[in-house]
């Protein structure tokens, strides 16, 4: 954490632009890009959710240290391109219903954006009902769902029931992951895939689709 300590400062006061200059400063100085990205941002949102827990900070807080990330952020992308590639397949991707979480699905979005699939996002709070609409709009190759609360995970499995009334499973495969979501959890609602992290999202992509 010492690395990064002006960084992580930076992020729990919601101090965009000195967090800004920070991460700029790291990527300058040749840290390593997903260290910047573990060790200062995620790492910072983990402790920032604990303190959110003991009830020394409040949701305004909470609020402004993820926009923060966010701005560090895109700083990151460029480094997450993996060069002049053709489409690996489509993803559609989105926050489930009732959940209001973003940062985690949009790295996924920009990794796996980056390692060259065509990426669309349906943001936060996406009914099933939503994503069934969108499948048979965009006819993606895998419909990926990210879920930060215990309670709006089982919009996921509803997601997937919606799926299969619209007679749309079998044409998609469908990966979920997010903070509370398992493996386990993933296999017990019939999910295709899960991931852990943004990075594990694009190899298991790449994986479900077959290509490297
Ligand atoms: Co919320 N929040 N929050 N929050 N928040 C958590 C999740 C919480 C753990 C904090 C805590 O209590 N310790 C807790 C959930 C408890 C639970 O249910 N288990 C919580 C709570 C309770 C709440 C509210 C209910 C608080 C309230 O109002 N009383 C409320 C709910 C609002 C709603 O959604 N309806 C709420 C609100 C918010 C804010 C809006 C203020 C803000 C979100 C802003 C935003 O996203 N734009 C916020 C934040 C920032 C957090 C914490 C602090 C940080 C989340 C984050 O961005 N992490 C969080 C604590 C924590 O997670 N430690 C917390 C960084 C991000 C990179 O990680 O999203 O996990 P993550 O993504 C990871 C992996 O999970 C994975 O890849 C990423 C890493 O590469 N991943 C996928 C994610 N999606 C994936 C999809 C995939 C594959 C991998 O495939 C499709």
């Amino acid at each position: 954490m010492s690395e990064f300590k002006a960084l992580t400062e930076a992020v729990i006061k919601g101090d965009i632009k000195t967090a800004v200059a920070e991460t700029q400063r790291a990527l300058d100085a040749g840290s390593n890009v997903r260290d910047i990205l573990d060790k200062g941002l995620i790492a910072t949102m983990d402790e920032i959710g604990e303190r959110f827990s003991k009830g020394l900070i409040f949701v305004p807080q909470m609020l402004r240290s993820a926009k923060t990330m966010q701005e560090c952020t895109k700083l990151l992308e460029p480094f997450f391109k993996e060069g002049d590639i053709t489409s690996k397949g489509k993803v559609l991707i989105g926050t489930v219903k009732g959940d209001l979480h973003d940062i985690g699905k949009n790295l996924v979005s920009m990794m796996m954006e980056g390692a060259g699939f065509t990426i669309t996002d349906l943001g936060v709070d996406v009914s099933p009902e939503k994503f069934v609409q969108k499948v048979q709009e965009v006819e993606p190759d895998i419909v990926a769902m990210s879920a930060l609360l215990s309670t709006t995970m089982p919009a996921m499995p509803q997601t997937i029931e919606a799926l299969q009334k619209a007679g749309l499973r079998d044409k998609v495969k469908v990966m979920i992951g997010g903070a509370p979501v398992t493996e386990k959890y993933a296999q017990k609602i019939t999910a295709d895939s899960y991931a852990s992290d943004a990075g594990t999202a694009v190899s298991k992509a790449k994986k479900l689709l077959g290509v490297s």
